[in-house]
């Protein structure tokens, strides 16, 4: 490592020394050495006259203030100090990057045969030397230069203003963005697409351009992603009253690309994965993820855009209130209960294990040594289920009349968290003080909850204690401000009224204490209570609740969350047991009432096939790991592995049934055919291990009429083990060999292969298979990220082929892409919590990993974090 890393504090916060209002970008767009001239207007804000500029992998060929060549300055590796500045000037510095040698993805690079870019959250500093900060916010106005025929398109932010052709092939177009903006948004795409293009009217009556620009031959892919666009439009106006404010809104599709979506303004570069979409190539839950994504980035227009952050610690200000918005447009067009369901999944699996680990932070983190490293699912994820905490706590009127306010007091600025909070705070009169520890205290609170029923009083009291573990950036917790829903029902179903005093009181309990009592009156019978409904706060809950408590929530809870969430604490009673059973060397037990209230969901016509479909969803294996300090891998496998069995023996003859009554004819992307597919998947999911399987999922793959029935077959037959596993694989393989996107859904299987000689078979595709390169981010996530995470078995095996692996790949990928490599590592960080064994294998392969001479900042951050533990 060239120099070690140094860790920036939220505290140190200071303003800058000057600020940047005007910017003039040209590009002159060459493969491998782009000319980048940036003038821009500075004006000296603190009493310094040196300006200090970041600057990555930059060679710079000038600089002039106010026109006159400058030489006060000196260059260091990411700085570029300009001393004896006058106040105001015009600064002028003229770089030069490399395109085609950015693989790193960040910057200005090539993906494919298009230029574009990629700027959040630092990378901005490797096109041209800048304030690289989000608190500087300039009118940028971009020229780019490049040969009319390879680059017919040349696209950047705000609107198109001028164009040219100059005289050696090569012609130009000049945007001008009106809103002033931070580095991080900026944007520049130039290659050859198909053009999708439709229109939208506010509802103020402005006339919106909308264009999705995609490879050529994939334009019919690209319907859904429109669809999507025009309602996020449309839902943001009716729900939250925004509007969009520019005449244009351009989408590019690129298929190099390290994460989802980046919502430069009026620009948005996506992943291809969520733009292009058909019934032949794309599942249902493609469909979903292309419209969530659309809508998140198209709803941080104002919520991240023309409100942005004021330094990357309040990272969540934007990305969690966006995921929030992102939650509730899903929700409200599709099924609330399903929407919840999956999202309350990634809470309680991959945001709880990061709790529970090295890179554990608050959804504010304090240190930072690579931003990259923090858009992680407790920014997001635990970041909106703070927002939504806050939403329940005010009520939908209140909460809008917060964001009124929050975006009359710092639209156009760069505001904090806390500046959030206030909004909410003021618009509502609801007191938020101990509410905000949520930003600053990470980890995953524990609700214990004990119940007393006196029968003579009528009363009916509910002990509810808190406690945060200790975690491993923060020692000491205190009580948070922990919304607590709950309902009480009777013997017969009937909701029982909570009063207190005689009088009604709200089902949202405010739990502010390490331990406190809440009494009901007037409960005339001992209830069965419904506790923390909607998963009203990301916590886990402990209540001994009895087989019959929760088969009777299963049934008679109100809400389809609770009775989701009934169906798995049921099954999380009997996948620990069997677990410890495991462990002394016992059979699996799951007894019949167990089967009987799954069978009673299954058979149960009044419900949404969707909702069935999650009812009879096993958690997930990541989910189960987190409950156990101590990770006993094959025990869980094994333990899942014959709970689904048993469950698929057991209903047999149920789930047979609504298989084949669900059989649809046509395909449509209606939420209700939707669901239905869903259920009857779930179903085959089942069937596989049966004796019909391999006839009923070979049937499947053959007569489908599109990829989520294919993807049920093919992930059917790769978990039973089929034995039409291969002949399914290599058809496909055969039919979509020419398409990398496709082949992800192929890749991810062989990710996934539960045989043992998975890993040589990775290997060989790595190697052979046309459509893999490491190179690319969705193939390497696809089969390699696949296997870390969700091939515990042959990740894991005793052998530790699958830690050297991954430790191969994880160096070479430190070299050629960084945050692609920080992604992947996660797999290897969690080693205190497998056995000795491989917790030395493990161990070793980090130390292995951060001796690299060339590590990253990324790696160094998270290994260093990882190997202290
Ligand atoms: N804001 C981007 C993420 C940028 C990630 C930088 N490593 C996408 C999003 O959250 O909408
Ligand atoms: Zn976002």
């Amino acid at each position: 490592m060239a120099q070690t890393p140094q860790a920036k504090y939220r505290n140190d916060y200071t303003q800058p020394s000057h600020t940047i209002t005007d910017i003039e970008l040209t590009f002159d767009l060459h493969d491998t050495a782009t000319t980048v001239t940036a003038v821009s207007y500075v004006k000296q804000l603190a009493d310094s006259n040196t300006l200090c500029l970041h600057g990555d992998g930059l060679t710079l060929e000038a600089i002039k203030v106010d026109g006159a060549d400058w030489d006060a300055y000196e260059q260091s590796q990411d700085q570029l100090e300009i001393r004896d500045l006058p106040v105001h000037c015009e600064l002028t510095i003229i770089t030069l990057v490399n395109p085609e040698a950015n693989t790193a993805l960040e910057g200005l690079y090539k993906s494919g045969g298009a230029f574009c870019t990629q700027c959040e959250a630092e990378g901005f500093r490797r096109i041209t030397y800048y304030l690289d900060r989000p608190d500087v916010l300039a009118k940028f106005t971009t020229t780019v230069i490049a040969d009319k025929n390879a680059y017919p398109y040349l696209l950047s932010n705000g609107n198109r203003i001028e164009d040219g052709v100059t005289d050696n092939g090569r012609h130009w177009v000049k945007w001008q963005d009106p809103h002033p903006k931070p580095s991080y948004l900026f944007a520049l795409v130039a290659g050859d697409f198909d053009v999708r293009r439709d229109q939208y009217t506010t509802k103020s009556g402005r006339d919106v351009t909308l264009e999705i620009f995609v490879d050529k031959g994939n334009h019919e892919r690209s319907k859904h992603a429109m669809t999507s666009l025009i309602n996020s439009m449309k839902w943001d106006e009716e729900r939250f009253g925004l509007e969009y404010d520019l005449d244009i809104y351009m989408i590019v599709a690129v298929d190099f690309f390290n994460m989802g979506a980046m919502e430069n303004k009026g620009l948005n570069v996506f992943n291809s994965k969520y733009v292009l979409a058909d019934d032949q190539s794309a599942t249902d839950s493609d469909y979903l993820g292309i419209e969530a994504v659309i809508g998140h980035e198209y709803f941080h227009n104002w919520t991240g855009n023309r409100v942005t952050c004021r330094d990357w610690f309040q990272l969540s200000l934007k990305e969690g209130l966006t995921v929030f918005r992102d939650q509730e447009f899903s929700s409200d067009l599709g099924s609330r209960a399903v929407n919840r369901i999956n999202n309350v999944g990634v809470i309680r699996g991959a945001q709880f294990q990061q709790d529970s680990g090295p890179m554990s932070h608050p959804i504010r983190p304090d240190k930072v040594i690579e931003m990259n490293n923090f858009y992680t699912v407790t920014v997001y994820e635990k970041g909106s289920e703070v927002i939504r905490m806050m939403h329940t706590l005010l009520g939908e009127t209140n909460f809008q009349k917060g964001m009124t306010l929050y975006f009359e007091r710092h639209d156009g600025t760069a505001a904090t968290c806390e500046d959030f909070v206030c909004a909410m705070e003021d618009a509502s009169g609801i007191d938020l003080a101990q509410f905000r520890l949520w930003y600053s205290q990470s980890g995953t609170p524990i609700l214990t909850v004990s119940s007393n029923y006196d029968a003579s009083a009528q009363t009916y009291a509910l002990t509810v204690a808190q406690h945060t573990p200790a975690t491993h950036d923060q020692k000491d917790k205190q009580a948070l401000h922990i919304p607590f829903d709950v309902e009480l029902y009777a013997s017969d179903g009937r909701v029982i009224e909570l009063q207190r005093n005689g009088e009604k009181v709200d089902n949202v309990l405010n739990v502010t204490q390490d331990s406190q009592t809440f009494v009901f009156e007037n409960v005339t019978e001992c209830p069965i209570p419904s506790l923390l409904r909607e998963f009203s706060a990301p916590v886990k809950l402990v209540y001994d609740y009895s087989d019959e408590e929760l088969t009777f929530l299963m049934v008679h809870a109100t809400n389809e969350f609770a009775r989701w969430d009934a169906g798995q604490m049921l099954l999380a009673k009997y996948i620990r047991h069997n677990v410890e059973r495991v462990q002394a060397g016992k059979d699996i037990e799951l007894p019949e009432h167990i089967i009987d209230a799954f069978r009673g969901v299954l058979l149960n016509d009044s419900l949404e096939a969707a909702f069935i479909a999650e009812v009879l969803t096993l958690p997930s294996y990541n989910e189960v790991s987190g409950w156990f300090d101590t990770i006993d891998v094959d025990a869980i496998t094994q333990v899942l592995h014959e709970i689904k069995t048993t469950l698929a023996a057991e209903l047999v003859d149920e789930l047979s049934a609504t298989y084949h009554t669900l059989k649809q004819t046509t395909y449509t992307i209606d939420h209700a055919a939707i669901g239905q597919r869903s259920l009857r998947n779930v179903c085959l999911g089942y069937l596989a291990f049966t004796e019909a399987g391999n006839q009923l999922v070979e049937a499947q793959y053959h007569d489908a009429n599109n990829m989520t029935d294919t993807m049920a077959a093919m992930n059917a037959a790769n978990r039973a083990q089929l034995p039409c596993r291969e002949s399914l694989m290599k058809d496909y393989s055969d039919k979509w060999s020419h398409d990398g996107l496709v082949m992800d859904k192929w890749f991810a299987i062989q990710g996934t292969n539960p045989a043992s000689d998975a890993l040589d078979v990775i290997r060989q595709t790595m190697s052979s298979h046309p459509a893999f390169s490491l190179k690319n981010p969705n193939r390497t996530r696809s089969l390699i990220g696949a296997f870390f995470r969700a091939n515990p078995v042959n990740f894991h095996t005793t052998t530790g082929e699958g830690y050297q692996f991954a430790g191969e790949i994880i160096r070479e990928l430190n070299s050629s892409n960084p945050q692609l490599a920080a992604g992947m590592v996660d797999a290897l960080m969690q080693f205190p919590r497998y056995d000795k064994q491989r917790q030395t294998m493990l161990k070793a392969e980090l130390e292995k990993l951060v001796a690299l001479d060339n590590l990253s900042s990324d790696l160094y951050e998270k290994l260093t974090k990882a190997l202290e533990q």
